[in-house]
């Protein structure tokens, strides 16, 4: 089901519980900032989240309270791990869910990375 954005942060949401270790997750990259894991349900061959370690709902939040070490830690990370996976040629994609019309499920904000085939024109 997807979640109302403006709801305080879930302490018991999946992405809590995994920054917390209390449930698995396949790590690709961690640094002070953010975790990057693989999807649990891959939509292209190669499917990796991206969170922030702080408490976001999602990038309305994110994108209005971070500071600007966490905003820049954030979105050097996801470069890096598009990078360090060698999805810079022939490409990738990024996508960010937000609220009931973005379908987020998860509130904790996450970027997607999509890539290891042509994704079309769009992803909807
Ligand atoms: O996408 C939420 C994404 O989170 C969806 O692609 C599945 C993924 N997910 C859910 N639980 C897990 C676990 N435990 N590990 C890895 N990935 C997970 P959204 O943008 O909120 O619709």
């Amino acid at each position: 089901m997807a979640i109302d954005p403006t709801e305080p942060y879930d302490d018991d949401n999946i992405f809590a519980k995994i920054l917390r270790g209390e449930i698995p997750n396949k790590t690709v990259y961690e640094d002070d900032h953010v975790l990057a894991f693989h999807d649990i349900n891959p939509q292209a061959p190669d499917h990796i989240l991206v969170i922030p370690k702080g408490k976001y709902v999602s990038w309305d939040d994110f994108s209005a309270k971070a500071t600007e070490a966490e905003i820049a830690g954030f979105v050097r990370a996801v470069g890096h791990v598009a990078r360090e996976a060698g999805m810079v040629e022939p490409g990738y994609r990024l996508l960010a869910n937000i609220g009931k019309n973005g379908h987020q499920e998860v509130p904790h904000l996450h970027v997607h990375i999509f890539a290891g085939k042509p994704l079309g024109p769009m992803l909807m």
